[in-house]
């Protein structure tokens, strides 16, 4: 866990000239992951409405699993007696877990942030728990994540800049706690050894921000994180900070810019120099009917795809795409057919691996910019 380590863990093949953009190798203990990376959410154990096989065809390498659902339910115990939470989901690639920090916030009303830890009601029988920077990495740790995040203390955008600095600091205190105990728990001289990232705060204030990126970047993690970004705020807003924080990261670590996002947003980000991403965006959008094409989302319920029979986007070459028309699609939404869900998630899944390979591509190339032109010229954002 020293920054000569990191170097080792985060190889960096290429870099873009006129961006911040690069692509490189992330070499987990359970296989190489290529950035920038897109990694689906499986917040309990599972990419919703899809199997492992069904996520890896999409071209994922890795995934993301949530500490506050699992050590609510099923718990650790079951997590443990199953041999892990890669046994347990038959997910043998690697896996990041997020700590519970940002679920938590989300709860409102059902929390209570001391300096020890959270305490919260479940929000699925109303029960007590308490998380804290130890407990969040322990139960990482129990469930065989292979790249563990600290605690943090989460703001959403409008908050008194004294919370925004009360949350930073916390977070800093309990990362120093968190790196302390995974230290007295994990061999870290052990190339097999999980990693832990830090995690920079610091609401919407440039200068909480700036302090932030210095004193997770003086610290010995694996890779840096960029949390409180996307809790509200308008686009130009986090696309402004994003631009401001991502570059006081170490160059030689791995960045993570914490639930982004949509198409246009990762494009952006890869271009503020950010190496990996995990949204509910894709599978969520899909579950609704929103399908990514070239051109923009589109709404597959809309009755204009009707006798559309044809693949939802020509160009994909995905399970469903390959398989299935438009039209068919449609009558699968409109009818509430299981199906509909599955195929659609496949598809969205698909597009952004399609598009974060095209993004390594073109930096590998030194045709980062033309592309990023291309796809802003092609793709029209949708509203939300
Ligand atoms: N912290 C953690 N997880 C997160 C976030 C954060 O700030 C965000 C913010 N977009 C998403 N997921 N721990
Ligand atoms: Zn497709």
């Amino acid at each position: 866990m020293t920054n000569e380590d990191a170097a080792e863990h985060f190889t960096i093949l290429a870099r873009d000239s006129h961006t911040r953009a690069r692509t490189g190798v992330l070499h987990t203990r359970r296989g190489d992951v290529r950035t920038p990376a897109f990694m689906p959410v499986g917040t309990q154990a599972a990419v919703k409405s899809v199997t492992p096989d069904e996520v890896r065809s999409t071209g994922s390498e890795i995934i993301l699993a949530n500490t506050y659902h699992l050590m609510l339910r099923p718990g650790l115990e079951i997590i443990q007696a199953a041999g892990g939470l890669h046994t347990f989901m038959a997910w043998p690639h690697p896996i990041l877990t997020d700590s519970g920090g940002f679920q938590v916030y989300s709860l409102a009303g059902l929390r209570e942030i001391t300096e020890r830890g959270v305490r919260f009601r479940s929000h699925i029988d109303g029960s007590l728990h308490e998380l804290t920077p130890e407990s969040a990495i322990a139960l990482q740790l129990g469930f065989g994540s292979d790249i563990i995040m600290p605690l943090d203390d989460v703001v959403g955008y409008g908050s008194e800049l004294t919370r925004q600095r009360e949350a930073a600091e916390r977070t800093h205190r309990w990362l120093l706690r968190a790196l302390e105990y995974f230290r007295t728990m994990v061999d870290t001289a052990e190339p097999s050894r999980p990693w832990v990232f830090g995690i920079t705060q610091g609401g919407f204030d440039l200068d909480l921000r700036r302090r932030s990126c210095d004193f997770v970047a003086g610290l010995p993690v694996d890779g840096c994180a960029i949390g409180g970004l996307s809790v509200g705020e308008p686009k130009p807003v986090m696309l402004a900070f994003l631009e401001e924080v991502a570059p006081l990261l170490p160059e030689d670590k791995p960045r993570y810019l914490m639930g982004v996002g949509s198409p246009e947003d990762l494009w952006l980000a890869v271009a503020a120099g950010v190496d990996l991403f995990d949204c509910v965006h894709p599978t969520r959008v899909a579950r609704h009917g929103g399908l990514y094409t070239p051109e923009g989302r589109v709404d597959i319920t809309s009755s204009r795809f009707r006798s559309h029979f044809a693949p939802v986007d020509e160009t994909c070459d995905c399970l469903t795409c390959t398989q299935f028309t438009a039209a068919y699609l449609h009558h699968l939404f409109r009818a509430r057919e299981l199906l509909a869900y599955r195929l659609a998630t496949i598809h969205n899944l698909r597009f952004i691996q399609r598009e974060m390979e095209r993004i390594r591509q073109s930096i590998a190339e030194g045709r980062f910019v033309i592309e990023l032109e291309e796809f802003r010229a092609r793709y029209r954002p949708a509203d939300q």
